[in-house]
């Protein structure tokens, strides 16, 4: 007999592509059916039948602060009563932008948008408006959302389901990105050696996280700021994952590099769609109405949305707030390291603030290739027997895991029982198919 979840997701799927508004919620990489979420509490969600989970999938990165946090909730609900669209500027939005621009130095200014692919695909369009050049480097297994010229060896969604290039994009959308291996700056100087002066910009998630997470080479990011500079060509940094997630001034403060331009999203909204991009003030006065460039959304910077982003960067700004969530964060990937040791299951994690990499490979990845050649049957069993015991990872091997400042040493510690028979259920199963 059909589950609660199973009813819910197979009528979902009568009037829902998938039964998913989302492609990687569908649980299409992991198998089975998803559960369908009642409410969330701190690092707690509940499923339709009552199931409890510690959730290291967080909204995918947003709930930094675990779920309806009070703080948040209030903001919103003020926020809602005095009405939730206006298509006209509030303060609120200057005081988020503030925010922005107070806490990274690289921003001069910023424009609020709905989500990170409007924040991609907008940047690319000032960075060659900018430029006047078209040609856009990107690198494989990053994502950098899903408009057309950016779905290129593209990350999360698209390489979970096999299909890192998107049909549908004709060829001419994506004729000037070049994909290149992350981490590899000689294909970078080649690249530039090659095409010159008619490449825009580089597009790089400084940390990646859309393809597990994978850290930059020592030297990688440095390389890209200094070629850029050198052939007057712009540096984005798509922070949409990592800007406040990984520190206080994401990935660039982390290593001290200052992009010319920069996407942020996911915690900025605390829950709720915001996300941003902005970066020196001579590129961002070309966008309309000042410039040539046009970006326009009605539900940019809505006021309930810029609500929850105003009272989450409040929150996060308290002192010592990164550091705890960092030491949270370690503690689960060091534990990981040690359950799957004692069973002696090839298995490596990492930990950058707060996100998390979780990699079915004896090797901590370095690139999309790396990534890529994890062992996937492994990774899918173990997602299973978590979730079983109450542990929702991420449903996909090339996702990054995202904890929040609720996930206390008590939850932690609980995760990692669950993980160590999780792990002792994989190494029994796999000694049983080899007798
Ligand atoms: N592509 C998103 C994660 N990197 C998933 C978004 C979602 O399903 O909500």
């Amino acid at each position: 007999m059909a589950t609660l979840n199973e009813e819910l997701f197979t009528r979902a799927c009568r009037s829902i592509p998938g039964g998913v508004n989302s492609p990687v919620r569908s649980f299409q990489a992991v198998g089975g059916a998803p559960f369908f979420v009642q409410r969330g509490d701190g690092p707690f969600l509940w499923d339709a039948e009552g199931n409890r989970y510690i959730d290291y999938v967080g909204s995918w990165g947003p709930a930094i602060l675990g779920h309806a946090h009070p703080r948040v909730v209030q903001a919103v609900q003020e926020a809602a009563v005095r009405g939730m669209s206006f298509g006209a500027p509030t303060q609120a939005e200057t005081l988020l932008a503030e925010a922005l621009v107070e806490r990274f130095p690289s921003l001069d200014q910023v424009r609020l948008v709905g989500s990170g692919t409007e924040a991609t695909m907008s940047v690319i369009r000032l960075a060659r408006g900018f430029t006047g050049r078209t040609k856009v480097i990107k690198f494989e297994g990053c994502y950098h959302g899903h408009a057309d010229d950016l779905l290129v060896k593209a990350g999360s969604g698209p390489l979970t389901l096999g299909q890192p290039d998107s049909a549908g994009v004709p060829a001419a959308s994506t004729a000037n990105t070049l994909a290149l291996p992350y981490n590899d700056l000689e294909a970078v100087r080649q690249s530039f050696a090659q095409h010159g002066r008619q490449i825009a910009c580089v597009i790089v998630e400084p940390i990646a996280g859309n393809m597990n997470m994978v850290r930059p080479a020592p030297g990688f990011l440095e390389g890209l700021r200094q070629q850029c500079s050198a052939h007057g060509s712009l540096l984005i940094f798509d922070e949409v994952m990592t800007g406040f997630r990984v520190g206080p001034t994401g990935v660039q403060g982390l290593l001290d590099i200052r992009p010319d331009l920069t996407t942020l999203g996911k915690v900025i909204g605390g829950g709720m769609p915001v996300a941003a991009f902005g970066g020196r003030r001579d590129v961002m006065e070309c966008i309309a109405p000042l410039g040539p460039v046009y970006q326009a959304g009605t539900l940019s910077g809505n006021p309930v949305a810029v609500a929850a982003g105003l009272a989450t960067l409040e929150v996060i700004a308290e002192p010592g707030f990164h550091d705890r969530l960092a030491a949270q964060a370690r503690h689960l990937a060091e534990g990981l390291g040690a359950c799957a040791a004692s069973v002696g299951w090839p298995f490596a994690a990492d930990a950058v603030g707060g996100m998390v990499g979780l990699y079915f490979s004896p090797a901590i990845p370095r690139n999309y290739r790396e990534a890529t050649s994890v062992d996937l049957p492994a990774f899918r069993r173990f997602f299973h027997a978590c979730l079983r015991r109450g542990v929702y990872f991420a449903p996909s091997a090339f996702e990054a895991g995202f904890v929040s400042i609720t996930h206390d040493d008590e939850i932690i510690e609980h995760t990692l029982a669950v993980a160590e028979s999780a792990f002792r259920e994989l190494a029994g199963h796999h000694s049983l198919r080899a007798v």
